[in-house]
Formats: structure tokens, sequence, C-alpha cells
């Protein structure tokens, strides 16, 4: 056995026995710990180092996975990216991480933009024919020995993934996370939940966030949890994973069980193949009170509500033992320490309101080659600043309130920046001013809209179609404005400064 990250814990335990299937497509612990030496030697070949960058822009699939546990072997850092983007957002990941190889599915934007840099990165191509240049994804995985890549484990502080995620300002950052922190983090929440090789689950969640990368496919890897993928979500497909496929476990964000509960109403009878289960969990965006409700009364099941962020890890969780309390989100997980805090980093007293502010295990290393961003995320004492304001119950669960700023927006469990957005629209042909919000959606958590201000002589009509235009052009299709509110002034008080909380009142 070669030595591994404590990420990769499950890999040797039981070689025969199923790790994934995805999309039907099955794959035991011991091809996995097979196909990826072989890539990890194809990795090594392309000359990829520890510490260099490796990403991966694709669907759900053996690659993915094989292409993750190769990456995290070698002690290079493995960088999703979400395969909603388009070109410019893509150009970015690939950019600012200074990836040196990219995996792409055959086609993708993905392609094109890696293809672009090949002068400076290797683009391997997973499905279909390459390109001239271009190496096969079967090609690097085609060691006739595949040998141990690595002799000795990565180091705890060694950065294993580089996940991207949306801020105040309009590029998203690089956080760097850690085999150490995410394999703590990890087998605590992961631990509190009793998920293990007992267990079965069920992922649609997207592989290139925390919540179906992390949570997903790393906790599978650690504790050995056989799991079924799905490249996309699906209500029918969830519940077919319970009826038919042994499932025991769900992971979702709010939208998903909205989704399921759309069905249930559907199909009646559906609701009930969800009794075999053991455990069903939402976390990325507030669960309604309501969702929860529905979902108990329809399966039986009583969801248990977590909070994370990408920054933190696993941070909040109701409890799994004991009451499970609707539109809250429990206690700190184990080796976390949380508290609530005002504005000059003071702790707020009992049940008041404060900033989540967040120690211990699962924290960042930090945003990729942002020294000052990192610093000014953290607390004197080494809290994070999560930007998330909540309070403790008399019982000491938390509950999530809001968000510190109003320029970051959350929609069917994505975090998506209102400056992103503004800065693309501002650049429409008769656009003035634009401020873009959230605006409370029983589906969606928050639906995103925006106000304009056109110039003197621009028709509105035109203004609005060509805003929808360049969002369709230029950002990922979940980041578009649902609605272009045309405006003759935006909020503003006395000084003259924009009041973005008073802009959601235009929309009624
Ligand atoms: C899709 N659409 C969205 C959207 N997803 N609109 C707003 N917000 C979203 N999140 C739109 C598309 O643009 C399209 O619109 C229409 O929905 C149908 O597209 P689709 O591709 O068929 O959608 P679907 O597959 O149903 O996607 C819904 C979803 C998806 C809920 C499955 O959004 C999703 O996978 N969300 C999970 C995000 C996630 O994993 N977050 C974790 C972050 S980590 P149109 O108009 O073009 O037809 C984190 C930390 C933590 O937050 O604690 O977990
Ligand atoms: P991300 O940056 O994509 O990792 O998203 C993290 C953000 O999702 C957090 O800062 C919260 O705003 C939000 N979030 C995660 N879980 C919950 C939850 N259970 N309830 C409310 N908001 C949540």
């Amino acid at each position: 056995m070669d030595a591994t990250s404590p990420l990769l814990a499950a890999l040797h335990r039981s070689p025969d026995s199923l790790a994934f299937d995805v999309d039907g497509v099955a794959l035991t612990w011991g091809q996995l710990d097979e196909g990826s030496l072989r890539v990890a030697s194809g990795l090594l070949a392309l000359g990829v180092a520890p510490g260099d960058r490796v990403a991966y822009f694709g669907p759900a699939s053996v690659a993915l996975l094989e292409l993750l546990v190769a990456t995290l072997r070698i002690g290079a850092i493995y960088v999703p990216i979400n395969t909603r983007y388009l070109a410019e957002e893509t150009a970015h990941i690939l950019d600012d991480s200074g990836a040196s190889v990219a995996v792409v599915a055959a086609g993708s934007v993905g392609h094109s933009t890696a293809r672009d840099r090949s002068e400076r990165l290797t683009v391997v191509v997973t499905e279909g024919a390459p390109g001239p240049g271009e190496t096969a994804f079967a090609a690097l995985r085609a060691a006739d020995e595949p040998s141990p890549p690595h002799p000795a484990p990565p180091a705890p502080d060694v950065v294993a993934m580089l996940v991207y995620t949306s801020g105040t300002t309009g590029r998203s950052k690089g956080v760097a996370l850690t085999h150490g922190g995410l394999a703590a983090n990890l087998d605590a929440i992961l631990g509190l939940w009793r998920v293990g090789p007992a267990d079965r689950m069920a992922l649609t969640l997207p592989l290139f966030h925390v919540h179906g990368l992390g949570l997903g496919v790393l906790g599978a890897l650690m504790r050995g949890v056989p799991t079924l993928v799905a490249t996309h979500f699906d209500a029918a497909w969830v519940i077919d994973a319970f009826a038919r496929r042994g499932a025991t476990v769900f992971m979702g964000v709010p939208t998903m069980y909205a989704r399921l509960l759309e069905h249930f109403a559907a199909s009646p009878d559906s609701a009930g193949a969800l009794a075999t289960g053991r455990l069903f969990t939402s976390g990325s965006a507030a669960l309604p009170a309501a969702h929860h409700q529905a979902f108990q009364a329809a399966t039986g099941h009583v969801v248990l509500e977590r909070y994370g962020m990408t920054e933190t890890g696993f941070t909040l969780s109701n409890p799994y033992e004991g009451e499970r309390r609707a539109g809250t989100v429990g206690f700190a997980v184990p080796g976390v320490e949380v508290r609530l805090c005002d504005e000059a980093d003071a702790t707020v007293s009992a049940g008041e309101t404060g900033e989540i502010q967040v120690r211990g295990a699962g924290l960042l290393a930090g945003y990729w080659g942002l020294e000052e961003a990192t610093r000014a995320s953290f607390t004197a004492d080494g809290y994070f600043r999560t930007g998330d304001v909540a309070f403790a119950d008399a019982d000491g669960y938390f509950h999530i309130v809001g968000r510190r700023s109003v320029d970051i927006i959350k929609s069917g469990g994505f975090k998506i920046s209102a400056r992103e957005i503004e800065d693309v629209i501002l650049n429409v042909d008769g656009v003035a001013e634009v401020a873009v919000v959230g605006l409370p959606d029983a589906v969606w958590g928050e639906r995103i809209v925006c106000a304009v201000v056109i110039r003197g002589d621009a028709d509105a009509d035109a203004v609005r179609a060509r805003v929808a235009e360049q969002a369709a052009a230029r950002l990922a299709d979940y980041k578009k404005p649902r609605e272009v509110l045309v405006v003759d002034a935006l909020p503003r008080n006395a000084l003259g400064k924009l009041q973005k909380h008073r802009v959601r009142e235009l929309f009624g």
C-alpha cells in the first residue's frame, strides 16, 4: 500500500465492494485505487509536482473520481470548475489558479477555454478525440505499471483543493483547503451523523462545490460509504435510488427538497419509497420551515439541517439524536468553535444577533494569492468572519437571520456576487446605473433581479433585451437576472451613496 492522505482512508479497506456508481457505471474501491494510481502515474509523467494545480471541468464521472484521488495522492491541488460557467468565468479560474493541467470534457466550455491556454497548460480530454497537442484521458491512465506515486502522505497542512467561491467583489476567490483541515472536519460531521460503510449515499449535488465534492465525495472516500452518483439532480432518480437501489442517505440543498415535494404532489405514492432511508440532510441555504414540515409529513423523515461555508467547512449542525429543530442549524460541530460578534468583533449578549465567526478544524488555509483578503477575513484572535448573521435561542440552537452584505446572493445553493452581474450589465449599451439584488423565493431561496437606470435617449425594451443577451453571453445561466426593472433613479442617501437594501423595495 502506498502512503495516502487521511482523506483516502477507506481506499484500501474492502477492495471488492462498491465504492461509487456513476449513473450506472459501477466502480469498486479496488478499481478506484488502481485507476487513480494509473492516473497519478500519468500526471507525474506530465511533470505534475506536489503543489501544482490540476483543474477539472466536466460532469460527475469515473474520470473525475480517478483524477481527484490521483491528484490528492501526489500532493497536487485539485481545482474543480463549475460546469455552468462560461468562458470568462472559466478563464478566471484557470488563470488565477495557474493550473498546469486542465482535464476537460470534450467540446465543453472548459475545453475551448483550456485550449486557448495550451501554451502554458496541458489539455487532457476525458471523452471524444483530443485535438492536436492534447492528451486523451485514456492515454493518461494507460501506464503499464501503476506504481506508488508518493513516498509519504501529504502533510496535514498541504493544500488538497482550491475551491472557487464568490464574494463581495466581482471575481471569485480560490479557497485553499488542506488535507488535514478537510479530514478533521469531514470526519467530525459525518461521525456526528453516523455515516459509514453500512450506508449507501444518493448524491445528486454538483461535484464542484464543498457540499457535493467535500461532504459527498471526500466524505465517501474517508468513511468508505458506497455512493450512487447522478450527473444531475432529478427527483425521480432520488426516489428510485431509495426504492430500488438501497440508498440510505441523501444530502441536498433546499431547492432539491422543494423539487422532491413537487414530485410527491404530482405522484403521491413516491414519497413512501423514501421510508427505507436513514438520513436526509439539508444545507448551503436556509431550508424553509414549511418544507421541513411538509417533508416530514410526506416521508416521516425529519430533515437534519446544517450550516457551512466553503471557507469554514461544515460548522453548525442539528443533532442526529435529539430534536432537529426546523428553521435552525443546530450547534457547533465537534472541533469547531463558533461565536456571534458585533461589528467590533466583541461577543454579543445571549439571544442577540451577531456575525457568525468560526475557528478550528476545517478553516481555509487562505484565499489563493490574496494575502490581504485572507488577513482581512480573520479577526485578531484567529476567527474567520463569515458575514452571516445569526442568534442562538434559549436552548443554544443557532438561527441564521441574514448576511452582512447585500452583495452576496444565494440561489438554489449557488453563491452569487451581485457585483459580478452588475459589472456585466454596466457594460450594456444604454445602461447608466444598475443594482442587482436577491428577492425572497420559495423554491430558489433568492431570485436575482436588477434595477437599471437607462441613458436619456435609450429605449427601455431594447435595453432590457441587451441586458438579457449580455447576461446569457457572459454569465453562467443561474446568475441571470430574472427581472429587469427600469427605474428613474436608484435609492441613494443624502450623500449620494446607493442604498442597496432599499433596492428590493422597488420590486414591491
Ligand atoms: C438552475 N437554474 C437556476 C439554478 N440552477 N436558477 C437559479 N439558481 C440556481 N441555483 C435555472 C437554469 O438557469 C435554468 O433556467 C433552469 O433553472 C433549469 O436548469 P437546470 O440545469 O435543469 O436546473 P437544475 O438541474 O434543476 O438545477 C437546480 C439545482 C441546481 C438546485 C439542482 O441549482 C444545483 O445543483 N444546486 C446546488 C448548488 C450547490 O451544490 N451548492 C453548494 C455550494 S457549497 P432557464 O431560465 O435557463 O431555463 C455551500 C457550503 C455549504 O454552500 O454549506 O454547503
Ligand atoms: P458557499 O460560499 O457557496 O460555500 O456558501 C456558504 C454560504 O451558504 C454561507 O455563508 C451561508 O450564507 C449559506 N448557508 C449555508 N448553509 C446554510 C443554512 N443551513 N442556512 C442558511 N444559509 C446557509
